[in-house]
């Protein structure tokens, strides 16, 4: 079957994958209808992370560029996006599009893991650190977890430590370029030491709080924590 390489397709995978994958003769591989490099022989993937644990974690498979993995969109417009920091926090606020890129701005390559075992490295995404978020907000002494808030009401929980993370991200670029609509128009988080489904698209808010609060995967059979070193995929 001839592989389509859509001009969106093209555009969403880094030029030098493309030219790696050209070298080495790699196989397009269908996946659920949009296509990615497969990428068994990139040197990446037998790369240690600093922490001595494998960069490509058990189980998972890279490719070289992120799948659309659907979900129910939210207004896709930067004009009417407002983004709740609230909970437990003294100092809660609210960012409309200009004043989140008003804040400080964080780019940073980082590898992202979906449970369903692919794994794409080097995304380069810009947005604004969560702790930074955190720190304005004034967040309590007594706060233990942060539950990413999107449209339609998907939710996902993350233990606050975790979110506090430097490479923890409220986004709105990826590869320098804006969030393409199925990734998460205008803005999405990036949690890249979960499983991806812990990375709400269509972001709305970020609360902070005390007791945990499993979200839309996790009361849904997926795992409460999700660490894709353990394969905490499911529940
Ligand atoms: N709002 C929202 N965010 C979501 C989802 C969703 O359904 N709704 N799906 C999650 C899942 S299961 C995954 S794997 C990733 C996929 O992100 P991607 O489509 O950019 O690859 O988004 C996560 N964020
Ligand atoms: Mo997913």
């Amino acid at each position: 079957m001839a592989p389509k390489l859509t001009p969106e397709v093209l555009s969403s995978l880094a030029r030098r994958d493309l030219l790696r994958a050209a070298a080495t003769g790699s196989v397009l591989s269908v996946l659920g209808g949009s296509y990615a490099l497969a990428a068994d022989d990139d040197p990446r993937t037998k790369e240690k992370r600093p922490d001595g644990r494998p960069r490509l974690p058990p189980g998972q498979r890279l490719i070289s560029a992120l799948k659309p993995m659907g979900g129910d969109p939210g207004d896709p417009s930067p004009a009417s996006f407002k983004l709740k920091v609230h909970g437990e926090v003294a100092a809660p606020f609210e960012l409309d599009f200009i004043g989140l890129l008003a804040l400080p701005q964080t780019e940073i390559p980082l590898d992202v893991h979906c449970v369903t075992s692919w794994s794409a490295f080097d995304v380069l995404w810009s947005g604004v650190r969560v702790s930074l978020l955190a720190e304005k907000a004034k967040v309590k002494g007594d706060a233990r977890h942060v539950i990413f808030e999107a449209a339609n009401g998907y939710t996902a929980n993350v233990r606050l430590a975790e979110a506090l993370a430097p490479g923890v991200l409220v986004a709105h670029k990826a590869n320098r370029k804006p969030l393409a609509r199925a990734h998460g128009t205008p803005v999405r988080a990036v949690v890249p030491d979960l499983y991806f489904w812990k990375s709400a698209k269509w972001l709305t808010g970020i609360r902070f709080v005390k007791q945990d609060q499993p979200g839309y995967w996790e009361t849904r059979g997926y795992h409460n924590h999700a660490d894709p070193w353990l394969e905490e995929r499911y529940g």
